[in-house]
């Protein structure tokens, strides 16, 4: 070859937007595309932006591949610059047309330090031919981050790029990454569900503050929770006669089942009714048979967006009212007042106008890996206990000592239903309780 390297500008038309979207899917290909081409890759670095689109670098011993990417004109504008004779950019051009699922390419080869236009000088240093392998000791530094955001806020965690899981079910995409620092994550839809880390958090202060207020709690039902969390607290307490969960989506259980055992633990439970079915449908039936068969139901779904948005409208609560016994209550994941406040808002509302005002109360807890890190649960009785008034503080301290929770004690419980100044005031409530 007549000059230092070659360098392909590729036009990648007709593509996967939802590849093009997938900041760790272009890494990974990317990556990939250097390696079959031969060339030893040093560091890369992708980054994806809001609302879309990714531009990423690999940094080769031979030079670099970069890339941008705008899904919504499915297209990706690469370059692919090798120096030296034992690298071939084809080879990474094929396998990115691949990835990318490109029906149509165009590109343009460039010779780049054409030996006729430049001329060797001995600038005094020892540095060796580009063209010759020299040792990488460093590991490949890689930087993957998964965000989870509205138009204005976002959240992200750094992950390894490993996607331990991915599916797109006929509701929702299910993914679950491997993060650096919160353990194995499940994604809904790009929406944090859970992390290893502080997932007990959540699924403590959706179940225990109501169990431990019920007297005799016989029958739950869990809509959502698809991913076992919320029921492997609700099987701390052997009383319980049946767990019936509605969860829409098996993907979300076998998701969970296959990479995040810790809370997969009770899908096996015998008192465990699993139906894999539409919770909002199956709420309005049972209703309908007019039977009051649940002192506790917890509603652990999604945020409101895709097929969880049906689990914010005042039907749907109205007919979980039905279906409550006298002294049940419903608890349910109230989003936060940072993020999604008009769901928090509207949800207490939709609830003070089906249960009685002063049986409805808000609780805040910390949930540092969803978006702001302050979310919410609200609870809901029918005619059952007050939170704060029927509490039993000496008998939760036990209960939280004996199953070693992680988060919810006695404590815990007293304190979240205290409610800052602007959360009052954004739900027009009087200091609780
Ligand atoms: N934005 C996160 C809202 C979380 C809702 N539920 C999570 C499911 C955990 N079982």
């Amino acid at each position: 070859m007549q000059a230092l390297g070659r360098h392909i500008l590729v036009e990648f038309l007709n593509c996967s937007s939802a590849v093009l979207n997938d900041v760790a899917v272009i890494e990974n290909a990317m990556v990939k595309a250097a390696e079959a081409a031969g060339a030893t890759v040093i560091q890369s670095s992708f980054h994806h932006f809001s609302p879309w689109g990714v531009s990423g670098v690999v940094v080769i011993q031979e030079s670099h591949l970069a890339i941008h990417t705008w899904p919504e004109y499915e297209y990706a504008a690469v370059d692919l610059f090798t120096c030296g004779d034992t690298v071939d950019p084809w080879i990474s051009f094929d396998h990115l047309k691949k990835a990318f699922q490109s029906s149509t390419q165009s590109a343009v080869e460039m010779y780049r330090g054409s030996s006729n236009l430049i001329k060797r000088v001995d600038f005094g240093g020892h540095a060796k031919p580009m063209h010759e392998k020299i040792p990488v000791r460093q590991k490949v530094q890689r930087s993957f981050w998964f965000t989870d955001k509205d138009e204005n806020q976002a959240f992200s965690l750094r992950h390894t790029g490993e996607v331990l899981f991915q599916e797109t079910s006929q509701f929702q995409k299910v993914r679950v990454l491997q993060s650096l620092s919160h353990g194995r994550m499940m994604t809904i839809n790009d929406m944090v569900m859970c992390t290893e880390r502080d997932e007990a958090h959540y699924h403590e202060m959706i179940v225990h503050p109501a169990l431990q207020l019920h007297p005799r709690p016989q029958n739950v039902l869990v809509i959502g929770g698809g991913d076992g969390g919320s029921i492997r607290e609700i099987f701390r307490y052997p009383s319980l006669a049946t767990v019936t969960m509605v969860e829409i989506d098996e993907t979300v259980v076998r998701a969970s089942q296959q990479h995040l055992p810790s809370l997969a633990s009770e899908f096996n439970n015998p008192k465990l009714k699993l139906i894999i079915a539409d919770g909002i449908d199956f709420v309005e039936r049972a209703a309908a048979r007019g039977e009051e068969q649940y002192d506790l139901i917890v509603i652990d779904g999604s945020d409101p967006v895709g097929p969880a948005a049906g689990l914010f409208s005042e039907k749907f609560y109205r007919n979980c009212h039905r279906l409550l016994r006298q002294g049940g209550l419903l608890t349910l994941q109230g989003e936060s007042p940072m993020f999604h406040q008009n769901a928090f808002v509207e949800l207490r509302q939709v609830l003070s106008r089906i249960f009685l005002p002063d049986q409805v109360h808000t609780a805040l807890f910390f949930a540092p890996s969803y978006p702001t890190g302050m979310w919410s649960i609200h609870m809901a009785s029918k005619n059952g206990p007050h939170p704060i008034r029927d509490f039993n503080s000496a008998r939760t301290k036990d209960f939280v000592r004996e199953h070693r929770l992680k988060y919810y004690n006695e404590q815990i419980h007293t304190g979240a239903f205290c409610l800052p100044g602007f959360v009052q005031k954004m739900l027009e409530v009087e200091p609780q309780p």
